[in-house]
C-alpha cells in the first residue's frame, strides 16, 4: 500500500484507501464543493446535472458495412458509415488529455513519452492460430491499407470525445492469422519499456505489462478497429503509438494502446484492470448508463474539449452495431 497516494482517486474504494492524509484531503475537498457523498463526485466536480445532459446521437448501423478504398498513407479516406456531422474534439485536448498509465497515472502523458521508442517495432501474432507471426505496423499497414473513422469514445471515468482514427478493421488481420476452431477469446499485451516508460517503474506493484482482451466475436466485429492514426496522421505516442486497439463500445480501458502481443487462446483470458478491481472492471466492460460504476454514476459523461455534459447511451450509441453480441438466447 506504499504507494497509494500515486494512484488515480477513482481506483480504490474509499473504504480500502488507509492513507489516511489522503483520505482527509478528499474529503475536506469534496465538502469544499458541498458534495454530500463521493458517488456524486464525478458529476458534481463539474458543476453540471444530468437533468441538463443533452442525448449522445446513436449511430444506425447499415446492413453491411460500406466498401472503402483504403490507402497506404495518410490521410486515408473517410469510411462514408463513420463520417458522422459530428463536432470532431479538439486535437489539443485530446492530445493533452490521456491515460497511458505506463508513463503517468495522470493525464498529461504528453509530457512523458519523449524517450518511448515506437519505430522499429514488432507485433508477435500467436497462440491457437494457423498462421502465427511476427510482423511491423509497416508491414500490416501496406498489407491492409488505412481507412479514417470518426468514433465516439467513452472512458470509464465519465469523460469522452469523438475522434477520426486511422487504421483498419481487427478482422483483416485476425482472417490473416487463421484461428483454429477453438479460438474463442484473444489476448493483447502492451509493451514493456521500463527505461522509456516512466510510470512503470513509478508504480512497480502494477501487474505490467498492462494486458487485456476480447471475446473473438467481439475483435471480429466491424467497429474494432486497429489504429495508428488520429486526426488523419500517425498517432502521437501519448494515443499509443505505434499501433493500438479502439473498441469503442467499451470503457476506453479495453482499447489497448502500445501492442507487442496479440494471442489466441480458448479461455477467457484476464485483463489488467480486472486483476486490480474484478467488481469495478469486468471483462467484458460494456458502456452501459444503467450500471453506475461501484463509485459513481455511468449515466452522463463530460466531452473533454467543451465540458458539455451529454446522457451516455447504450453500448455508447453502437446498439444497432453490436447489440446482437451481447442478446441471450
Ligand atoms: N497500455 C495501456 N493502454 C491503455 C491505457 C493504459 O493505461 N495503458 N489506458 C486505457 C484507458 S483507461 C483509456 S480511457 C484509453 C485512453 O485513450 P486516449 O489516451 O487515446 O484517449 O486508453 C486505454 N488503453
Ligand atoms: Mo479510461
Amino acid at each position: 500500500m506504499a504507494n497509494i497516494i500515486t494512484r488515480p482517486s477513482w481506483y480504490i474504494p474509499e473504504s480500502r484507501v488507509t492513507a489516511e492524509r489522503f483520505f482527509l484531503n478528499r474529503r475536506k475537498f469534496l465538502r469544499q464543493l458541498g458534495v454530500a457523498g463521493a458517488g456524486a463526485m464525478s458529476l458534481s466536480a463539474i458543476g453540471c446535472r444530468e437533468g441538463t445532459a443533452a442525448d449522445a446521437a446513436p449511430v444506425a448501423a447499415p446492413k453491411t458495412l460500406a466498401a472503402v478504398t483504403p490507402s497506404k498513407s495518410f490521410p486515408a479516406p473517410r469510411h462514408p458509415d463513420f463520417n458522422p456531422d459530428w463536432k470532431l474534439s479538439e486535437e489539443e485536448m485530446t492530445a493533452t488529455y490521456n491515460n497511458f498509465y505506463e508513463f503517468t497515472l495522470n493525464k498529461d502523458v504528453h509530457r512523458y513519452v519523449g524517450n518511448f521508442q515506437t519505430d522499429p517495432w514488432s507485433i508477435e501474432i500467436t497462440g491457437l492460430c494457423e498462421n502465427p507471426m511476427k510482423v511491423s505496423p509497416q508491414e500490416l499497414v501496406s498489407e491492409f491499407g488505412l481507412e479514417e473513422r470518426v468514433y465516439r469514445f467513452r472512458c470509464v471515468e465519465a469523460w469522452a470525445m469523438v475522434v477520426p482514427w486511422t487504421g483498419f478493421q481487427f478482422s483483416k488481420l485476425i482472417e490473416k492469422a487463421k484461428p483454429k476452431a477453438e479460438a474463442k477469446f484473444i489476448r493483447m499485451l502492451t509493451a514493456s519499456k521500463p527505461e522509456e516508460m516512466p510510470g512503470v517503474k513509478r508504480v512497480p506493484d502494477y501487474p505490467w505489462p498492462y494486458f487485456e482482451g476480447l471475446r473473438l466475436d467481439e475483435a471480429m466485429n466491424p467497429l474494432t478497429l486497429v489504429a495508428t492514426g488520429i486526426y488523419g496522421k500517425p498517432m502521437a505516442k501519448q494515443y499509443g503509438a505505434p499501433i493500438r486497439l479502439v473498441v469503442p463500445w467499451k470503457y476506453g480501458y479495453k482499447s489497448i494502446k502500445s501492442i507487442v502481443k496479440i494471442e489466441f487462446t480458448d479461455k477467457q483470458p484476464k485483463t489488467f484492470w480486472e486483476t486490480l478491481q474484478p467488481q469495478e472492471y469486468p471483462f467484458e466492460s460494456n458502456v452501459d448508463p444503467k450500471v453506475p460504476h461501484p463509485r459513481w454514476s455511468q449515466a452522463t459523461h463530460r466531452m473533454i474539449d467543451t465540458n458539455a455534459r451529454e446522457r451516455t447511451l447504450p453500448l455508447n450509441g453502437y446498439a444497432d452495431h453490436v447489440g446482437h453480441l451481447y442478446k441471450r438466447a
